[in-house]
């Protein structure tokens, strides 16, 4: 394919409901949206995970739009003719940016889909066609207010709860809930809140079954994350420390973690999250898919990778309604715990154009 133009748009979207977590509180979501339109006119749509401010990872909407702009559409328009497949080797010279290459990608990637009549779904090896949703509950004011959000969500049929953590919020949380729900897959996410000192506090919530502790140190500290395997009996999720295929096999072989979240936005794309996917099916390491508060654009590729079947663990692949009120697209619906894989070719989805208009800050079509 060849590029006719590319437009950038960023939304702002409320939330349901603040969402807090060790790094910060949101309480909107803003999104780049990223349309790629080919020389056949037909347009690609993909969102950016990027937040508004650099507290997850080092990426932020206003640094992805500049390098975008700045480097990423003119390597591609230099490229010339390229497929998909193409787009990571091309930007490869660009340092990081992940998530700003994984937008441009999956937009390319949708329109070449479009025009193939696949779906992301079938072309990135799917098996199954609906997957197990679980959710990500946020830091609640208080106790009684966490296990009201939570019964909200187990009544509406969720397969597994995340509980955020940071030091304060931590073993009293998890054992009210797991109090209430003896049974239910539960597992908790610290966004990097804890030290390696930590590891004596953090071995207490063995006690309580959990499925894992996702990143519970500073994304750098890949040894910290193996010395405190040795501490805590609870399996070790990394989400903020894998950036890449390789970094997943060092954090592999370090033993350092032995469950992956894979967000296809922060290793670079789907292309990169099919190689961890595979490599973990190899290892058999159990994958899940992560989430980054995703409107219907990003959620339905995402539930088109989380259908691959190395994803054993329900995902943080929740229903629209989990965060908004009104999607960009028709919204994803969960039933019985479950949401259906789009099936249409592409990621299957299309953006509302008047919502979205309706939501746009700012536009800007680059030729
Ligand atoms: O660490 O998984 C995380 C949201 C934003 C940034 C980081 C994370 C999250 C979530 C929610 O936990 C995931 C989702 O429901 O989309
Ligand atoms: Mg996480």
């Amino acid at each position: 394919m060849k590029i006719q133009e590319i437009e950038l748009r960023i939304i702002e979207l409320p939330l349901v409901r603040p969402f807090r977590t060790s790094f910060g509180t949101q309480t909107s979501r803003q999104v780049l949206m990223v349309k790629v339109v080919n020389e056949k006119g037909t347009a690609g749509w993909a969102e950016c995970v990027a937040m508004s401010e650099p507290l997850y990872s080092p990426e932020y909407t206003y640094a992805c739009i500049d390098l975008i702009k700045r480097f990423l559409i003119p390597a591609l328009k230099k490229a010339g003719e390229f497929k998909a497949e193409d787009v990571a080797t091309i930007l490869k010279p660009y340092l990081g940016g992940q998530m700003a290459k994984a937008s441009l990608e999956t937009a390319i990637l949708d329109a070449q889909l479009k025009d193939g009549k696949v779906s992301l779904a079938s072309f990135l090896g799917a098996t199954k066609s609906r997957v197990e949703c679980g959710v990500s509950v946020g830091i609640a004011n208080n106790l009684d207010a966490l296990a009201e959000e939570v019964k909200i969500y187990v009544d509406e049929g969720y397969r597994r709860i995340k509980l955020k953590i940071e030091p304060g919020w931590d073993i009293q949380a998890v054992k009210l809930i797991r109090d209430i729900y003896p049974e239910i897959p539960l597992q908790v996410d610290a966004n990097q809140a804890y030290s390696r000192s930590d590891g004596k506090h953090l071995a207490q919530l063995d006690q309580f079954n959990l499925l894992l502790i996702e990143q519970p140190l500073d994304e750098h500290d890949i040894l910290g994350h193996a010395l405190l395997a040795k501490e805590v009996k609870t399996p070790i999720c990394l989400d903020e420390s894998i950036i890449s295929l390789q970094s997943a096999q060092d954090a592999l072989a370090l033993n350092a973690t032995t469950v992956i979240n894979i967000k296809p936005g922060r290793v670079g794309g789907y292309f990169e999250s099919v190689k961890i996917h595979d490599l973990c099916v190899a290892n058999k390491i159990p994958v899940w898919c992560g989430g980054m508060l995703e409107t219907g654009i990003g959620r339905a590729a995402n539930l088109a990778l989380a259908a691959l079947p190395g994803f054993t663990l329900p995902g943080d692949t929740s229903a629209s309604s989990r965060y908004f009120k009104q999607d960009i697209t028709t919204p994803f619906v969960m039933d019985d715990g479950y949401i259906t894989v789009p099936n249409k070719p592409g990621i299957g989805v299309e953006p509302d154009m008047d919502f979205l208009e309706s939501i746009t800050t700012t536009k800007e079509v680059i030729k």
